[in-house]
């Protein structure tokens, strides 16, 4: 009875991680997910269940996981239902009758046991050779979207060419968006330590490695936002190093692609601000196509066409906008960004310019 308990116990406390896990996730999400653009965002925005996949790689892992969670629920069934049954049924006996008779070396018991699970084994062990053949591609699948994915402490950025047969990259950070319906065929390497791109309804974690080019591809059957983690821990900010991949229609790509290639905006009226980013360390560390070529951090070129800042650290719009750059440490304290003390004034032209770079 002890034994029984104690397994309940045990029961009990794995599926109360995993609902605080599933609880701690969703609040994650619903930080990172203020608003959704466009149309087609009927998908729920939040869910990073990897038993809602939308992409052939994530489909192939949720069959794997269900045949797993299948083949160990059957065992379980079966060997605590013996164990249950052997408790109840032969516990008075064992007062009136004694120990019972003990059997050693036998040919029938010893071949089930050692056969049963090797037969276990090596279905699952064809099954997971299988499904890690068709997601781990060896070549990019016909007609695929290339697009470099570069891991930062504590950012992603994202390159892409500028339009079809156009060698020259536009570089973005932190958002991706790809059209829907079509193959995206991802090079993964990192600027610093190991970080691993993991977005769990379009593809398994692929690891994003130093010198070193990993690959990894989706395509997503439906238009929507998708989030994703971080999925190896890479410092202090690794909780808030967010993915948001934007899945949208043919055209919506085109014409975000063809915007994204475009120059920064230069209105008159925000010349002081642009002023200050080239006066200040703005410069060093941010690209602004046609004013500055800094890569240690995001490019800032079409900053406000991404829904959030810090890479899902808060959502984006002018009030966090200022926040940030008047102190980028209080929203992700640890960040690679350091605050350059801008005076009010200073913040309002800053803030300003960087609100037109659409
Ligand atoms: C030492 C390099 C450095 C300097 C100087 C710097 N930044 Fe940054 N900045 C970063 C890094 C790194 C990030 C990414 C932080 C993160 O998400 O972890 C960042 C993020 C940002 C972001 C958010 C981008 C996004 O898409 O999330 C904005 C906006 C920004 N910086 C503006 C500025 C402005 C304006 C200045 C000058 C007042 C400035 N930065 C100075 C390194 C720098
Ligand atoms: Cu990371």
């Amino acid at each position: 009875m002890r034994r029984v308990l104690l397994l309940i116990c045990l029961a009990s406390c794995a599926l109360g991680a995993m609902w605080r896990d599933g609880a701690a996730n969703e609040v994650n999400a619903i930080v990172c997910a203020p608003t959704l653009h466009g149309a087609g965002s009927s998908v729920n925005a939040g869910d990073l269940n990897i038993f809602h996949p939308v992409s052939p790689p994530a489909f192939e892992i949720r069959n794997l996981a269900w045949l797993v969670i299948g083949i160990a629920a059957a065992i379980f069934v079966v060997v605590e239902g013996v164990l249950v049954w052997s408790i109840v049924r032969f516990r008075k006996r064992a007062e009136v009758l004694g120990e019972p008779v003990q059997v050693f070396g036998s040919n029938p018991v010893e071949l089930a046991w050692t056969v049963i699970p090797c037969i276990i084994v090596f279905v699952l062990a064809l099954a997971t050779v299988r499904t890690i053949r068709d997601v781990e591609l060896q070549a990019p699948p016909a007609g695929a979207l290339e697009v470099d994915v570069i891991g930062h402490q504590w950012w992603w950025e994202y390159r892409m060419a500028r339009g079809e047969g156009d060698e020259s990259m536009l570089v973005t950070a932190n958002e991706l968006v790809v059209p829907v319906g079509r193959p995206i065929w991802l090079n993964l390497r990192s600027a610093d330590v190991i970080h691993s791109w993991w977005v769990p309804r379009l593809a398994g974690k692929t690891d994003v490695i130093p010198n070193h080019v990993n690959h990894t591809w989706f395509q997503s059957n439906t238009t929507g936002v998708f989030l994703g983690q971080c999925a190896e821990y890479c410092g202090t900010q690794h909780a808030n190093m967010l993915l948001r991949v934007r899945v949208v229609s043919d055209d919506e790509f085109n014409a975000w692609r063809a915007a994204q290639a475009l120059p920064a905006l230069a209105h008159a009226s925000t010349a002081a601000g642009r002023a200050l980013f080239l006066d200040l360390a703005c410069m060093n560390c941010h690209a602004i196509d046609g004013v500055s070529s800094g890569s240690f951090g995001p490019s800032l070129t079409h900053l406000m066409s991404r829904e959030t800042i810090g890479a899902g650290a808060a959502p984006l719009n002018a009030q966090t906008l200022r926040a940030w750059i008047d102190d980028p440490q209080a929203l992700k304290q640890g960040c690679n960004m350091p605050s350059l003390k801008l005076d009010a004034d200073q913040l309002d032209d800053v803030v300003a310019y960087l609100v037109t770079l659409q």
